[in-house]
């Protein structure tokens, strides 16, 4: 059956090392699909909802030690400290993999060892990759089915020889004849996430949730995905993907990167305000980018589903997501409802009068506790969007108009700021943060600096990631997409959000699809190519002029003070930020020092 010379080798040695009761070969069927669910509900970890009201979907409550990625335990084990980077965490590999081994020895007894062969992106398309995740968690089997293309095809694709990304995954806690199972077994105290970028591998013990057990998503398509992308000359980024359709029916795709809480899958789907505008989702999370015959850089969605944060999900928020999630879902650490459905905080104004809180506790509105984990988490077929784009599965990919990169920035940083030049949108993706404090006037708040949003996700030097943006820019006979900062963060003195966010960003998108187009003007300013007061959309909003002023201010004190703090941040890797960076900055210093001087 497993025709693929390397996988068979590889399950021998994983077999041999693990020592599980029983090997099962995902096919990725419904029929799987179901047994994995029995399996869980007779463990007590899940249960079906009401199929009146969500059918075909579950709940899982996972252990409440057990709730989110842990960054602290996740390491990148390159030959040297240095080639991970100052901003990861470094283990040498002959260490880690003594550790690992000794954990991983006899790790699945009493379980089964699910092997499950996966594609990042259509199988077949010449942006995809291949791995195979072998877990002894069958709520990562059904996890994996939608958030991947699992099964036959993909082990059809591999073929011979093909060459495959490996992924093992153990939730940590073998079973004798004295250990009775648990629902969501776990093992916290000793959790490693670990990658090895140079032969590609990644090792996850001792946790089920999220990107700790769900290999393909943050570990290959990213932290993976990025060290290959640099050796092979393409990007692994982590970026939603849009396709923007204006009122004559000509459509443009635009990535987006942008750091947590920064509102990214609501921007995916987003539902334009502006009239005769349109949205469609291609991808809400990750985007491999290879540059195609005719030197332009086409993305797909490596991913298959979305495995969204549910708090905050509602149909004022995201209408889009909310009608994806009507049937065929994984609920996990959300409340349950006395009617057998799903309910977690920003689903409704009002919350339901009694719940079964994500600890399976009795809940009410009194409590001062909330009734989903802030992490609490829906999987689902990005299928099932109906704003999902149709193109969103082409083998090819779509062809990237405009690449956005945002920040959350109460001070400074204006509502969009366009890119005179690839390397300085390089620039401006290295600089991005978030600004934790409410500014008061002229002066910053503390920033937590998060790169191109690929802070804990870049699988080498962050630094060298950079340089690898620059060569990108460099390469001979490349049409590169224009690069665009954008803050719908900017707050007042009073510290109130100054731009209403959520569908109003449409006209910020169609202001970047009119220059990607040559259709709208921008001024040169000293930081990068902004808007005129008249040059976006604002009819229909209830925005006064001062404001727009304001949001769209070069503020050159401002950005005066930023720059100090740009070459700390840029001091901290140790001499291997590109020089073009450092150029940037010279040269953005020097343009903000003239323009002060000819304002005095
Ligand atoms: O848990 S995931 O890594 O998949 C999602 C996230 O934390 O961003
Ligand atoms: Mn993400």
């Amino acid at each position: 059956m497993l025709k693929n010379k390397k996988l068979a080798a590889w399950l021998e040695d994983m077999k041999e090392l693990c020592k599980p009761d029983e090997v099962v070969i995902c096919d990725g069927s419904k029929e799987e699909y179901d047994r994995m669910w029995n399996l869980l509900v007779d463990a007590g970890v899940a249960k079906k909802l009401n199929n009146e009201k969500r059918p075909n979907s579950y709940l899982v409550r996972s252990d409440p030690a057990d709730v989110a990625r842990v960054e602290s335990r996740t390491y990148i084990c390159s030959d040297t400290e240095e080639e991970a980077g100052p901003t990861n965490n470094w283990i040498e590999p002959d260490e880690m993999r003594t550790t690992l081994h000794g954990l991983f020895d006899g790790c699945m007894k009493g379980r089964t060892m699910y092997v499950i062969p996966f594609s990042m992106g259509p199988v077949g398309s010449p942006i995809a990759h291949i791995g195979v995740e072998i877990s002894d968690s069958p709520y990562v089997v059904t996890n994996m089915h939608i958030m991947t293309r699992v099964g036959q095809a993909v082990l059809d694709e591999l073929g011979e020889d093909g060459d495959f990304v490996p992924c093992v995954h153990s939730v940590g806690m073998p079973l004798d004849e004295e250990t009775v199972d648990v629902p969501w077994p776990c093992n916290p105290q000793n959790l490693y996430i670990a990658h090895f970028p140079k032969t590609r591998e990644i090792w996850s013990f001792g946790s089920g949730y999220g990107g700790n057990a769900l290999l393909g998503k943050k570990c290959f398509a990213l932290r993976i995905a990025s060290a290959m992308a640099h050796d092979e000359g393409w990007l692994a980024e982590h970026m939603l993907i849009l396709k923007l359709t204006n009122p004559e029916g000509e459509s443009k795709y635009i990535a987006g990167a942008f750091p947590s809480a920064c509102g990214k899958t609501n921007l995916a789907m987003l539902i334009p305000t502006i009239p005769g505008w349109t949205v469609e989702t291609v991808g809400d999370d990750i985007c491999w980018m290879k540059f195609g015959d005719d030197g332009q850089l086409y993305a797909i969605n490596p991913e298959a589903g979305f495995f969204g944060v549910a708090p905050g999900t509602g149909m004022d928020s995201n209408a889009n997501a909310m009608n994806t999630l009507t049937g065929n879902c994984i609920f996990t650490n959300v409340a349950e409802t006395d009617d057998g459905d799903v309910w977690w905080e920003g689903m409704t104004d009002e919350p339901p009068s009694h719940l079964i809180d994500w600890t399976g506790r009795e809940w009410n509105p009194n409590m001062d506790r909330p009734a989903a984990h802030p992490n609490a988490r829906f999987t689902v077929s990005a299928a099932q969007c109906p704003a999902i784009a149709e193109e969103w599965e082409e083998l090819k990919g779509v062809p990237i108009s405009a690449i956005l990169f945002g920040g959350r920035r109460a001070s400074v940083v204006p509502l969009v700021n366009e890119a005179q030049s690839w390397q300085q949108g390089t620039f401006f993706g290295s600089i991005i943060a978030s600004e934790k404090t409410a500014a008061a006037a002229g002066a910053i708040g503390e920033l937590r600096r998060d790169p191109m949003a690929m802070l804990p996700f870049c699988g080498y030097n962050m630094a060298e990631y950079w340089n690898h943006w620059i060569n990108i820019g460099q390469k001979a006979g490349v049409k590169l997409p224009r690069i665009y900062y954008v803050n719908w963060f900017r707050k007042d003195d009073e510290g109130r959000f100054m731009w209403p966010g959520f569908g109003e960003n449409s006209r910020i998108l169609k202001w970047v699809f009119e220059r990607c187009a040559g259709t709208a003007d921008a001024i040169e300013t000293p930081i990068g190519n902004l808007p005129g007061i008249d040059g976006l959309d604002f009819s229909g909003l209830d925005i006064s002029d001062d404001e727009i002023a304001t949001l769209l201010r070069v503020e050159i004190d401002g950005w005066l003070s930023e720059l100090p703090l740009i070459e700390d941040y840029y001091n901290t890797f140790q001499g291997k930020v590109p020089e073009e960076l450092f150029n940037e900055l010279a040269a953005l210093k020097q343009r903000l020092e003239e323009a002060k001087q000819e304002a005095a």
